[in-house]
Protein backbone atom coordinates (compact mmCIF):
# COMPACT_ATOMS: atom_id res chain seq x y z
CA UNK A 1 0.00 0.00 0.00
CA UNK A 2 1.82 3.24 -1.12
CA UNK A 3 0.76 6.89 -0.59
CA UNK A 4 -2.23 7.99 -3.23
CA UNK A 5 -1.78 10.73 -5.05
CA UNK A 6 -5.23 12.85 -4.11
CA UNK A 7 -5.39 14.89 -6.95
CA UNK A 8 -6.45 12.01 -9.10
CA UNK A 9 -10.46 11.94 -9.62
CA UNK A 10 -11.76 8.27 -10.23
CA UNK A 11 -15.24 7.09 -11.48
CA UNK A 12 -16.45 4.04 -9.79
CA UNK A 13 -19.16 2.15 -11.79
CA UNK A 14 -21.30 -0.21 -9.68
CA UNK A 15 -22.02 0.54 -6.27
CA UNK A 16 -22.48 -3.16 -5.10
CA UNK A 17 -20.71 -4.67 -1.82
CA UNK A 18 -17.22 -4.49 -3.76
CA UNK A 19 -17.99 -1.51 -5.88
CA UNK A 20 -19.17 0.71 -2.48
CA UNK A 21 -15.95 -0.69 -0.51
CA UNK A 22 -13.58 0.23 -3.50
CA UNK A 23 -15.11 4.14 -3.71
CA UNK A 24 -15.32 4.48 0.16
CA UNK A 25 -11.78 3.80 0.48
CA UNK A 26 -11.25 6.06 -2.44
CA UNK A 27 -12.80 8.73 -1.17
CA UNK A 28 -11.26 8.25 2.57
CA UNK A 29 -7.95 8.51 0.84
CA UNK A 30 -8.84 11.25 -0.58
CA UNK A 31 -10.02 11.15 -4.15
CA UNK A 32 -12.59 12.83 -6.00
CA UNK A 33 -14.99 10.05 -6.83
CA UNK A 34 -17.53 10.08 -9.01
CA UNK A 35 -20.15 6.90 -8.82
CA UNK A 36 -22.77 5.68 -10.84
CA UNK A 37 -24.92 2.47 -10.07
CA UNK A 38 -27.50 0.93 -12.26
CA UNK A 39 -30.68 0.89 -9.17
CA UNK A 40 -30.54 4.11 -7.96
CA UNK A 41 -30.33 5.20 -4.50
CA UNK A 42 -27.23 2.40 -3.31
CA UNK A 43 -25.06 5.63 -3.44
CA UNK A 44 -26.54 7.69 -0.75
CA UNK A 45 -23.48 6.77 2.51
CA UNK A 46 -21.41 7.64 0.01
CA UNK A 47 -22.58 10.83 -1.26
CA UNK A 48 -22.99 11.65 2.32
CA UNK A 49 -18.90 11.18 2.15
CA UNK A 50 -18.39 12.95 -0.65
CA UNK A 51 -18.82 11.34 -3.77
CA UNK A 52 -20.47 13.07 -6.52
CA UNK A 53 -23.37 11.16 -7.69
CA UNK A 54 -24.57 10.63 -11.51
CA UNK A 55 -27.44 9.47 -12.78
CA UNK A 56 -25.82 8.42 -16.08
CA UNK A 57 -23.16 6.61 -16.78
CA UNK A 58 -22.36 9.08 -19.80
CA UNK A 59 -21.90 11.80 -17.16
CA UNK A 60 -20.33 9.61 -14.77
CA UNK A 61 -17.49 8.74 -17.56
CA UNK A 62 -16.94 12.46 -18.64
CA UNK A 63 -15.84 13.35 -14.81
CA UNK A 64 -13.21 11.72 -14.58
CA UNK A 65 -10.10 10.55 -16.58
CA UNK A 66 -10.41 6.83 -14.81
CA UNK A 67 -13.02 4.47 -14.76
CA UNK A 68 -13.78 1.79 -12.70
CA UNK A 69 -15.94 -0.97 -13.20
CA UNK A 70 -17.14 -2.99 -10.68
CA UNK A 71 -20.44 -4.82 -12.03
CA UNK A 72 -21.46 -8.62 -11.46
CA UNK A 73 -20.89 -10.44 -14.67
CA UNK A 74 -19.13 -9.57 -18.06
CA UNK A 75 -22.75 -9.07 -19.93
CA UNK A 76 -23.62 -6.66 -17.28
CA UNK A 77 -19.93 -4.79 -18.29
CA UNK A 78 -20.63 -4.29 -22.04
CA UNK A 79 -24.03 -3.47 -21.32
CA UNK A 80 -23.19 -0.81 -19.11
CA UNK A 81 -20.30 0.64 -21.54
CA UNK A 82 -21.18 0.08 -24.74
CA UNK A 83 -23.23 2.51 -24.90
CA UNK A 84 -21.03 5.21 -23.71
CA UNK A 85 -17.80 4.03 -26.07
CA UNK A 86 -17.40 7.13 -27.94
CA UNK A 87 -17.29 9.04 -24.04
CA UNK A 88 -14.51 6.36 -23.02
CA UNK A 89 -12.38 7.46 -25.83
CA UNK A 90 -9.09 8.11 -24.49
CA UNK A 91 -10.03 7.41 -21.14
CA UNK A 92 -7.88 4.23 -18.94
CA UNK A 93 -10.64 1.66 -17.85
CA UNK A 94 -9.79 -0.83 -14.74
CA UNK A 95 -12.02 -3.40 -14.85
CA UNK A 96 -12.87 -5.19 -12.01
CA UNK A 97 -15.76 -7.50 -12.58
CA UNK A 98 -14.89 -11.39 -12.25
CA UNK A 99 -14.43 -12.60 -16.12
CA UNK A 100 -12.98 -15.53 -17.59
CA UNK A 101 -9.71 -14.98 -19.07
CA UNK A 102 -11.25 -15.19 -22.73
CA UNK A 103 -14.02 -12.53 -21.40
CA UNK A 104 -10.88 -10.07 -20.59
CA UNK A 105 -8.88 -10.53 -23.29
CA UNK A 106 -12.32 -9.74 -25.24
CA UNK A 107 -12.48 -6.69 -23.46
CA UNK A 108 -8.95 -5.17 -24.15
CA UNK A 109 -9.19 -5.76 -27.82
CA UNK A 110 -12.84 -3.65 -27.57
CA UNK A 111 -10.97 -1.36 -25.52
CA UNK A 112 -8.12 -1.34 -27.76
CA UNK A 113 -10.43 -0.25 -30.72
CA UNK A 114 -11.96 2.33 -29.10
CA UNK A 115 -9.03 4.60 -27.96
CA UNK A 116 -9.36 2.68 -24.59
CA UNK A 117 -6.31 2.86 -22.35
CA UNK A 118 -7.49 -1.04 -20.67
CA UNK A 119 -6.33 -2.45 -17.71
CA UNK A 120 -8.39 -5.55 -16.18
CA UNK A 121 -8.29 -6.68 -12.52
CA UNK A 122 -9.08 -9.28 -9.96
CA UNK A 123 -9.90 -8.86 -6.66
CA UNK A 124 -8.65 -11.84 -4.28
CA UNK A 125 -10.50 -10.37 -1.28
CA UNK A 126 -13.82 -9.69 0.68
CA UNK A 127 -15.11 -5.97 0.63
CA UNK A 128 -13.99 -5.44 4.61
CA UNK A 129 -10.67 -6.38 3.28
CA UNK A 130 -10.66 -3.21 1.21
CA UNK A 131 -7.28 -1.11 2.37
CA UNK A 132 -5.72 -3.67 4.03
CA UNK A 133 -2.19 -5.20 2.71
CA UNK A 134 -3.88 -8.55 3.10
CA UNK A 135 -6.46 -7.58 0.30
CA UNK A 136 -4.57 -8.37 -3.29
CA UNK A 137 -5.41 -7.42 -7.13
CA UNK A 138 -4.18 -9.06 -9.79
CA UNK A 139 -3.99 -6.83 -13.08
CA UNK A 140 -2.86 -7.24 -16.61
CA UNK A 141 -3.34 -5.05 -19.90
CA UNK A 142 -1.31 -1.65 -20.18
CA UNK A 143 1.29 -1.33 -18.16
CA UNK A 144 1.30 2.35 -18.70
CA UNK A 145 -2.28 2.77 -17.41
CA UNK A 146 -1.17 0.30 -14.65
CA UNK A 147 1.81 2.56 -13.89
CA UNK A 148 -0.09 6.01 -13.80
CA UNK A 149 -2.69 4.90 -11.59
CA UNK A 150 -0.80 2.22 -9.62
CA UNK A 151 -1.20 5.12 -6.53
CA UNK A 152 -4.76 4.54 -6.75
CA UNK A 153 -4.91 0.98 -7.07
CA UNK A 154 -2.37 0.73 -4.20
CA UNK A 155 -5.16 2.42 -1.68
CA UNK A 156 -7.33 -0.50 -2.13
CA UNK A 157 -5.22 -3.71 -1.84
CA UNK A 158 -1.65 -5.29 -2.71
CA UNK A 159 -1.34 -4.91 -6.22
CA UNK A 160 0.75 -7.26 -8.93
CA UNK A 161 0.91 -6.49 -12.38
CA UNK A 162 0.74 -10.03 -14.27
CA UNK A 163 1.84 -9.09 -18.06
CA UNK A 164 0.43 -7.20 -21.25
CA UNK A 165 -1.74 -10.22 -21.49
CA UNK A 166 -5.12 -8.70 -20.40
CA UNK A 167 -6.18 -12.05 -19.27
CA UNK A 168 -4.03 -13.34 -17.30
CA UNK A 169 -5.14 -11.69 -13.91
CA UNK A 170 -8.43 -13.45 -14.71
CA UNK A 171 -6.49 -16.64 -15.31
CA UNK A 172 -4.20 -16.28 -11.78
CA UNK A 173 -7.65 -15.18 -9.79
CA UNK A 174 -9.59 -18.44 -11.09
CA UNK A 175 -6.72 -20.60 -10.70
CA UNK A 176 -6.81 -19.66 -7.10
CA UNK A 177 -10.14 -19.99 -6.47
CA UNK A 178 -10.26 -23.26 -7.92
CA UNK A 179 -7.82 -24.50 -5.12
CA UNK A 180 -10.23 -22.37 -2.32
CA UNK A 181 -13.07 -24.28 -3.52
CA UNK A 182 -11.92 -27.84 -3.89
CA UNK A 183 -10.13 -27.25 -0.41
CA UNK A 184 -13.92 -25.55 1.14
CA UNK A 185 -15.54 -28.70 -0.62
CA UNK A 186 -13.31 -31.27 0.88
CA UNK A 187 -13.65 -29.53 4.48
CA UNK A 188 -17.90 -29.54 3.62
CA UNK A 189 -17.29 -32.97 3.28
CA UNK A 190 -15.29 -34.17 5.72
CA UNK A 191 -17.75 -32.28 8.25
CA UNK A 192 -20.63 -34.21 6.45
CA UNK A 193 -18.63 -37.44 7.27
CA UNK A 194 -18.58 -37.02 11.07
CA UNK A 195 -22.28 -35.13 11.24
CA UNK A 196 -23.36 -38.31 10.03
CA UNK A 197 -22.49 -39.73 13.60
CA UNK A 198 -23.41 -36.67 15.43
CA UNK A 199 -20.11 -34.66 15.42
CA UNK A 200 -20.51 -30.65 14.96
CA UNK A 201 -19.10 -28.80 12.14
CA UNK A 202 -17.65 -26.16 14.82
CA UNK A 203 -15.62 -29.18 16.47
CA UNK A 204 -14.81 -30.59 13.39
CA UNK A 205 -13.35 -27.11 12.27
CA UNK A 206 -11.03 -26.94 15.11
CA UNK A 207 -9.51 -30.56 14.52
CA UNK A 208 -8.97 -29.85 10.54
CA UNK A 209 -8.20 -26.26 10.56
CA UNK A 210 -4.50 -27.09 12.32
CA UNK A 211 -3.99 -29.66 9.98
CA UNK A 212 -5.68 -28.77 6.41
CA UNK A 213 -3.58 -25.80 7.34
CA UNK A 214 -0.08 -27.97 7.43
CA UNK A 215 -0.56 -29.66 4.88
CA UNK A 216 -0.75 -26.62 2.25
CA UNK A 217 2.83 -27.13 2.74
CA UNK A 218 3.13 -29.55 0.13
CA UNK A 219 2.02 -27.21 -2.65
CA UNK A 220 5.73 -26.05 -3.15
CA UNK A 221 7.23 -29.66 -3.29
CA UNK A 222 4.11 -30.76 -5.84
CA UNK A 223 4.90 -27.92 -7.74
CA UNK A 224 8.93 -28.43 -7.51
CA UNK A 225 8.29 -31.58 -9.18
CA UNK A 226 5.86 -30.45 -11.90
CA UNK A 227 8.34 -27.96 -12.40
CA UNK A 228 10.92 -30.51 -13.14
CA UNK A 229 9.13 -32.88 -15.13
CA UNK A 230 10.34 -36.05 -13.62
CA UNK A 231 7.08 -37.71 -11.09
CA UNK A 232 9.94 -40.81 -10.11
CA UNK A 233 11.46 -38.29 -7.99
CA UNK A 234 12.00 -40.06 -4.42
CA UNK A 235 9.74 -39.08 -1.03
CA UNK A 236 6.82 -38.79 -2.87
CA UNK A 237 3.81 -41.08 -1.45
CA UNK A 238 2.87 -42.62 -4.90
CA UNK A 239 -0.17 -42.85 -6.95
CA UNK A 240 -0.65 -46.83 -5.89
CA UNK A 241 -0.33 -45.45 -2.07
CA UNK A 242 -2.98 -42.67 -2.61
CA UNK A 243 -6.33 -44.82 -2.90
CA UNK A 244 -9.11 -43.12 -1.68
CA UNK A 245 -11.55 -45.36 -2.36
CA UNK A 246 -11.95 -46.45 1.22
CA UNK A 247 -12.66 -42.81 2.09
CA UNK A 248 -15.69 -42.80 -0.28
CA UNK A 249 -16.64 -45.59 0.60
CA UNK A 250 -16.89 -44.60 4.15
CA UNK A 251 -19.09 -41.40 3.04
CA UNK A 252 -21.40 -43.48 0.90
CA UNK A 253 -21.96 -45.75 3.79
CA UNK A 254 -22.98 -42.99 5.96
CA UNK A 255 -25.15 -41.99 3.31
CA UNK A 256 -22.94 -38.98 2.41
CA UNK A 257 -22.68 -37.65 -1.15
CA UNK A 258 -18.98 -39.12 -2.12
CA UNK A 259 -18.92 -37.86 -5.72
CA UNK A 260 -16.23 -35.31 -5.46
CA UNK A 261 -14.03 -37.23 -3.62
CA UNK A 262 -14.71 -40.30 -6.19
CA UNK A 263 -13.70 -37.53 -9.24
CA UNK A 264 -10.25 -37.70 -7.58
CA UNK A 265 -10.16 -41.40 -7.11
CA UNK A 266 -11.01 -41.73 -11.06
CA UNK A 267 -8.39 -39.54 -12.03
CA UNK A 268 -5.94 -41.42 -9.80
CA UNK A 269 -6.72 -44.42 -11.31
CA UNK A 270 -6.28 -43.53 -14.63
CA UNK A 271 -2.66 -42.73 -14.13
CA UNK A 272 -2.50 -46.44 -12.41
CA UNK A 273 -4.10 -47.56 -15.22
CA UNK A 274 -2.00 -45.88 -17.70
CA UNK A 275 1.12 -47.40 -15.57
CA UNK A 276 1.95 -44.39 -13.54
CA UNK A 277 0.97 -46.13 -9.83
CA UNK A 278 4.80 -46.33 -8.47
CA UNK A 279 4.92 -42.30 -9.30
CA UNK A 280 3.98 -39.45 -6.76
CA UNK A 281 0.67 -38.39 -6.14
CA UNK A 282 1.98 -34.94 -8.35
CA UNK A 283 1.72 -36.74 -11.15
CA UNK A 284 -2.31 -36.18 -10.61
CA UNK A 285 -1.08 -32.57 -12.23
CA UNK A 286 -1.46 -35.02 -15.70
CA UNK A 287 -4.48 -35.97 -15.19
CA UNK A 288 -6.14 -32.44 -15.16
CA UNK A 289 -3.79 -31.11 -18.24
CA UNK A 290 -5.64 -33.67 -20.21
CA UNK A 291 -9.06 -34.32 -20.15
CA UNK A 292 -8.71 -37.83 -21.43
CA UNK A 293 -6.00 -38.90 -18.96
N1 LIG B 1 -18.00 -9.33 -2.98
C1 LIG B 1 -16.91 -10.10 -3.00
O1 LIG B 1 -16.48 -10.60 -1.99
C2 LIG B 1 -16.19 -10.41 -4.29
C3 LIG B 1 -14.72 -10.60 -4.12
C4 LIG B 1 -13.99 -10.96 -5.37
C5 LIG B 1 -14.44 -10.18 -6.59
N2 LIG B 1 -15.84 -9.87 -6.62
C6 LIG B 1 -16.35 -9.40 -7.89
O2 LIG B 1 -16.69 -8.01 -7.86
C7 LIG B 1 -17.78 -7.76 -8.74
C8 LIG B 1 -18.89 -7.04 -7.98
O3 LIG B 1 -19.22 -7.82 -6.86
P1 LIG B 1 -20.14 -7.25 -5.70
O4 LIG B 1 -19.80 -7.99 -4.46
O5 LIG B 1 -20.08 -5.78 -5.64
O6 LIG B 1 -21.58 -7.74 -6.23
P2 LIG B 1 -23.02 -7.17 -5.88
O7 LIG B 1 -23.05 -6.64 -4.49
O8 LIG B 1 -23.99 -8.24 -6.24
O9 LIG B 1 -23.20 -5.94 -6.87
C9 LIG B 1 -23.29 -6.13 -8.26
C10 LIG B 1 -23.20 -4.81 -8.96
O10 LIG B 1 -23.34 -5.04 -10.37
C11 LIG B 1 -24.45 -4.24 -10.83
N3 LIG B 1 -25.07 -4.88 -11.95
C12 LIG B 1 -25.52 -6.14 -12.05
N4 LIG B 1 -26.02 -6.38 -13.28
C13 LIG B 1 -25.93 -5.22 -13.97
C14 LIG B 1 -26.26 -4.82 -15.29
N5 LIG B 1 -26.84 -5.65 -16.14
N6 LIG B 1 -26.00 -3.56 -15.66
C15 LIG B 1 -25.41 -2.69 -14.79
N7 LIG B 1 -25.07 -3.00 -13.53
C16 LIG B 1 -25.32 -4.26 -13.12
C17 LIG B 1 -25.35 -4.11 -9.64
O11 LIG B 1 -26.21 -3.03 -9.85
P3 LIG B 1 -27.67 -2.97 -9.16
O12 LIG B 1 -28.18 -4.39 -9.09
O13 LIG B 1 -27.48 -2.35 -7.81
O14 LIG B 1 -28.46 -2.14 -10.07
C18 LIG B 1 -24.33 -3.87 -8.54
O15 LIG B 1 -23.87 -2.55 -8.56
C19 LIG B 1 -18.25 -9.13 -9.26
O16 LIG B 1 -17.75 -9.33 -10.55
C20 LIG B 1 -17.63 -10.10 -8.27
O17 LIG B 1 -17.37 -11.37 -8.83
C21 LIG B 1 -16.53 -9.50 -5.44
Amino acid sequence: ITTPDTRSGVTMLGLGAMGSALAGRLLDSGHPVTVWNRTPGRDADLVDRGAHSRATVADAVIAQPLIVACLLRHPSVHRTLDPVVSELAGKTLVNLTTTTPNEAREMAVWAAEHGIDYVDGAILAVPAMIGSPEAQVFYSGSRAAFDRYRSILDTWATSTFDGPDAGKASLIDLAMLSGMYHMFAGFLHGAAMVGSEGMTATDFASRAIPFISAMTGGFAGFAQVIDGGDYTVSGQQSLDFSDLSHIVRAGEQKGVNSATLAAVQALISRQIAAGYGSEGFSRLYESFRASEM
